[in-house]
């Protein structure tokens, strides 16, 4: 075998992130190996036909005027190869498209937690998903988190760049845009997702191990696209619980010293009072 299987991941996608991540390459596979198959035959006969019936002196060529039988053959084979392919891509659509429950070991997640209602966004069969907001803007990605403290989405916890998940957790992402089109795409974790101004695009992942998952924003958005990075960091629960709140204290901490520095701007003459009447 030797480079065979590193050689055959170049040309599939990568996978082994998330179960969609794994049904899409599988797929992948299969009607790679269907065309494979078919190119030898194809490949093949034409160069067995080229050596065997090149031109001979005084040689007259067989004339032949159409084969009724071979022509349905084809025609019918054909059909079968497409109509086959059609139901795998059917048969693994779902499993692509709908997320599953949460393992027993993922995060524990709250039943009332923020469930959208929407036509499009898929969860799992028990309603139970954690929901991030994926952000995209020039030049960054940004992560919010659920537990807002208040009701118009103030005080959520959030991060830059590092999306920090836990492991056995269905994740729900809902892709948005804060400027122009950015389209993430992490390849280990499944498809490649648009975020684009006004309108949610959705999808998901569950990650079985702790790891580090790169990718990088898959749409020309600007001058600084190819710097807009992203990572997910899969972690096991406890460790992703301490993690949430402590991005929650910085947070916290951060808006806490922001208002004491605009308190005493507020207070003095000048500049300040002019730029923050
Ligand atoms: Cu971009």
């Amino acid at each position: 075998m030797g480079h065979f299987p590193s050689l055959l991941a170049f040309f599939t996608p990568r996978s082994g992130g998330s179960p969609n991540a794994d049904q899409i390459d599988s797929l992948f596979k299969i009607t790679l190996y269907i065309a494979l198959v078919i190119f030898v035959a194809v490949e093949g006969a034409m160069i067995y036909a080229l050596v065997k019936f090149r031109k001979r002196k005084g040689a007259v060529p067989a004339q032949i005027r159409g084969n009724t039988r071979l022509e349905a053959g084809w025609t019918t084979a054909a059909a079968v190869i497409l109509v086959a392919l059609a139901i795998v891509t059917f048969a693994k659509l779902s499993s692509i498209e709908n997320p599953p429950n949460s393992s027993a070991q993922g995060a524990s997640l709250a039943s009332d937690g923020p469930l959208i209602a929407s036509a499009n966004r898929k969860l799992p069969p028990n309603g139970k998903a954690l929901n991030i907001t994926v952000i995209g803007r020039q030049y960054i990605w940004q992560y919010v988190y659920p537990g807002a403290g208040e009701p118009d989405g103030l005080g959520a916890p959030y991060s830059y760049y590092e999306m920090v998940v836990p492991t056995n957790t269905t994740v729900s992402l809902d892709i948005v845009s804060a400027d122009v089109v950015h389209a993430w795409w992490i390849p280990e974790l499944g498809g490649k997702f648009q975020a684009v101004p006004g309108y949610h695009n959705y999808t998901w992942f569950k990650i079985p191990k702790p790891g580090v998952y790169k990718g990088q924003c898959a749409f020309l958005c600007g001058r600084l696209h190819a710097r807009m990075l992203a990572s997910v960091r899969a972690v096991p629960p406890a460790q992703f619980e301490a993690w949430l709140s402590n991005q929650k204290q910085l947070i916290a901490k951060a808006n806490a010293e922001a208002h004491i520095a605009r308190a005493k701007l507020g207070a003095q003459t000048g500049a300040g009072q002019v730029e923050n009447p």
